[in-house]
């Protein structure tokens, strides 16, 4: 008999039924600010919740080392397919478990690692990049040579000196990617500058995938040899990543593709999860509808109205602006408040949002200078111009009022140990009155369930 008989959670182990009902419960009472978390389908989720979670399937599409893969090899045909056709490119490896592995396993097919290890050079840390662009405490840095490149002291990054340092460096890979930079890349001037050091060029997309799929932020395809992404976040699928190599890489190296994939499976990987590759599927297949776009203008229009308010509030922020996703609430001019304070006031709220580093910043990554905001979830739950007013002005109120009482809410190392940061925000009164006004927003706006038709 086939399987279909679901045996409930909730009988089986009320224990981790009662988290996952605790999760949906918050999910749907508190707004997700977070640039890198989004909702997806429950398309998406059931794809990855399914049967295909029993499949072993060592290898690729026609070469595994299991039997058993008609449908594994049809799953993952169909993913590859679909990515080809979405953001344009020739080879897609759908495998990587996420976004790290899938850069690392760029770095290993292309570069030589060993005693010569080959470099890599991207935006670093503090300025927007991501570990695996060659943090120090990465792998990418220990495996690899890594050189950064950065930001001005007003948070743009700064061509001209990632330029000289190129050509002084003479990095194997330039890695083209950012977590936490609000302004869009200018993909034109990375080529040049990796073409007159003779350099790779390497898109990590992992937060814009989504926006350049619906068309609300430049493709980088024209551009770079390799593009990786991941695709839980502005993508709204389940988590996982995708490496794709353009016609430029293969032009340049045919075997380019085939290198990667040596590298995903067997170098990094060995069974490759199939259920999260039918969500990634299932993913691109929303993506590539006509609401999708509307999708991704809207995430970006909202990030830029929530932006723009926060500043006529009388708020910082890095580069001013967004014309992206997220944007950096530099909180240095206010009253030496740090960005894990007011990351936890916003949580009594309602409001999730991540403490991040500011470019240029001179506190410890723990208890940094900045918050990260992002509009893609509170978009998928379909909020526009009106919410972002009301969201600006919770954010702006509750930054003041924690500036305000700065001296009694324990802003150091020791108030975030001993819990007093957390004590005095909590009789912030106007936390509470946040808290009912988000918990009736969300009301209105209930997480949907799917978003075609
Ligand atoms: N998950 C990424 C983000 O939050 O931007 C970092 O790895």
């Amino acid at each position: 008999m086939a399987i279909g008989i679901e045996a409930s959670l909730a009988s089986v182990d009320p224990h981790v039924a009662g988290l996952v009902n605790r999760a949906g419960e918050l999910q749907g009472t508190t707004l997700a600010l977070i640039p890198s978390v989004n909702h997806s389908s429950s398309a998406v989720r059931q794809a990855v919740g399914s049967v295909l979670d029993h499949s072993y399937s060592e290898g690729y599409p026609g070469k595994r080392y299991y039997q058993g893969q008609e449908v594994p090899d049809a799953v993952e045909r169909l993913a590859i397919e679909r990515a080809k056709e979405l953001f344009g490119v020739p080879h897609v490896n759908v495998q990587p478990l996420s976004g790290s592995p899938a850069n690392m396993a760029v770095y290993s097919g292309l570069l030589s690692g060993g005693e010569n290890r080959g470099k890599i050079m991207g935006l670093d840390l503090p300025s927007g990049g991501h570990l695996t662009h060659g943090a120090k405490a990465s792998l990418s840095s220990r495996f690899f040579d890594a050189v950064p490149y950065g930001t001005d002291p007003e948070g743009w990054i700064d061509y001209d000196g990632l330029e000289e340092r190129a050509q002084a460096e003479r990095p194997d890979i330039i890695v083209a990617g950012t977590t936490a930079y609000s302004r869009r890349l200018d993909w034109e001037r990375f080529r040049e500058i990796a073409d007159k050091s003779r350099a790779l060029l390497m898109a990590d997309v992992s937060h814009i995938a989504g926006l350049i799929a619906g068309g609300a932020y430049p493709s980088p395809v024209e551009y770079v040899d390799i593009m990786t992404t991941t695709t839980h976040k502005t993508l709204r699928g389940p988590r996982g990543a995708m490496i794709m190599v353009t016609e430029r890489g293969l032009n340049k190296d045919d075997l380019m593709g085939e290198k990667i994939d040596r590298a995903v499976f067997p170098g990094m990987q060995g069974g490759p999860h199939i259920n999260t590759i039918a969500g990634i599927a299932v993913a691109l297949h929303e993506a590539a509808q006509p609401e999708f776009k509307t999708y991704a203008k809207q995430v970006v229009s909202n990030a830029e109205v929530l932006a723009a308010e926060l500043r006529e509030l009388g708020i910082q922020l890095v580069t001013g602006g967004t014309d992206s996703h997220l944007f950096l609430i530099d909180l240095r001019n206010n009253n030496g408040i740090t960005g894990n304070t007011v990351a936890e006031g916003f949580e009594r709220a309602g409001i999730i949002v991540n403490r991040n580093a500011v470019p240029h910043d001179e506190a410890p990554a723990y208890y940094p200078s900045g918050i990260r905001v992002g509009t893609p979830a509170i978009t998928s739950r379909g909020m526009g111009e009106k919410e972002m007013l009301q969201i600006a002005d919770w954010m702006s109120d509750m930054i003041h009022g924690f500036a305000g009482r700065k001296d009694r809410l324990g802003i150091d190392r020791k108030g975030e140990r001993n819990g007093s940061n957390r004590r005095e925000i909590a009789n912030v009164r106007l936390v509470e009155d946040v808290r009912a006004g988000v918990i009736d927003l969300c009301e209105h706006f209930p997480i949907p369930d799917s978003y075609i038709g």
